[in-house]
């Protein structure tokens, strides 16, 4: 289980916006107008609790505090709770919370209080940066390449199915690249003969996972994954549009998928 740790999230705002505006180049729309759109749900300004957990790996430095940031930043009306565990799942709910954030080492979700819906951080983050590449404005075609089948890129890859588009995917795990392609339907890509796309989705925790003859002058990649999947010679010999960053992106999926 791949954690994040308190350098990925520094600058977050920074971070944030900077992704905004690759959004914004890639799509003609900015997150929220992508998440708005997606899901069909607007914000009013909802009352979020953040709630620090310190089982397992314990309480990640900046992670609480990042939340807030993003929460604040997509214009909601957050606060983290001064106790951790259940004592400030109390707490949230005591100072009115509708919308409850919170992180153990295996799952983040978001539970809307007031109208039950509940979601998942891995399966919100695939589905908007597919969503977010689904929208890529110079697209050539409807031919996606996915790198890494997880828990992440599995919902991601099902999203671009769903949407018509033809997906070549790969992950370094066999056994989970052919359950992949006989699930989804998908075509294995094979790294040793790669071709060029103008659409690239990778959900891996390991860097350099795209090979060099994958990419097209201008292609989009968007990629949750962490470390980044391309070096920035390579983004920058091939123009490449990046779409990356370590939380926001998804939190922002997470919260409009439970309005
Ligand atoms: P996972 O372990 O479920 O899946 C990762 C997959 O990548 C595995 O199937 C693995 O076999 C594959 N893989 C590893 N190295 C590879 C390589 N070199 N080439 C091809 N495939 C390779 O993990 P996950 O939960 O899906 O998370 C994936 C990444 O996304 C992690 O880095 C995680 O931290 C990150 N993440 C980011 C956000 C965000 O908001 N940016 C949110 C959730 C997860
Ligand atoms: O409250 C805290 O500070 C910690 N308990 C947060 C733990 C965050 N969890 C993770 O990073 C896990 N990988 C699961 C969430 C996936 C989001 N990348
Ligand atoms: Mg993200």
């Amino acid at each position: 289980m791949a954690l994040l740790t308190p350098e990925d999230l520094k600058n977050i705002n920074r971070q944030l916006q900077e992704a905004d505006s690759a959004v914004r180049r890639v799509t003609g729309l900015d997150i929220k107008g992508v998440c708005k759109d997606f899901y069909g749900t607007t914000s009013c300004g909802e009352k979020i609790g953040i709630v620090p957990v310190t089982s397992g790996n314990g309480i990640i430095g900046n992670f609480s505090a990042s939340l807030h940031a993003i929460t604040e930043y997509f214009g909601f009306d957050s606060f983290v709770t001064n106790m951790p565990d259940v004592s400030g799942y109390y707490e949230a709910v005591r100072n009115g919370a509708q919308i409850i954030l919170m992180a153990d080492d295996n799952t983040f979700l978001a539970h809307n209080l007031k109208n039950g819906k509940i979601a998942n951080n891995q399966p919100c983050t695939g589905i908007i940066y597919a969503e977010i590449a689904s929208r890529y404005l110079k697209a050539d075609s409807k031919d996606v390449l996915a790198v890494g089948l997880g828990k992440v890129g599995f919902p991601g890859v099902a999203h671009f199915v769903h949407k018509g588009f033809r997906v070549y995917g790969y992950d370094a795990d066999r056994a989970l690249l052919e359950k992949t392609v006989f699930s989804l339907g998908i075509t294995p890509f094979d790294p040793e003969n790669p071709r060029k796309f103008s659409i690239i989705f990778e959900a891996t925790p390991c860097a350099d996972t795209i090979p060099e003859a994958a990419l097209s002058e201008n292609c989009v990649i968007s990629t949750p994954g962490i470390p980044c999947a391309i070096s920035r010679e390579l983004q920058e010999k091939y123009g490449v549009e990046l779409v990356m960053e370590p939380l926001g992106i998804g939190t922002a999926s997470m919260l409009y998928s439970v309005l």
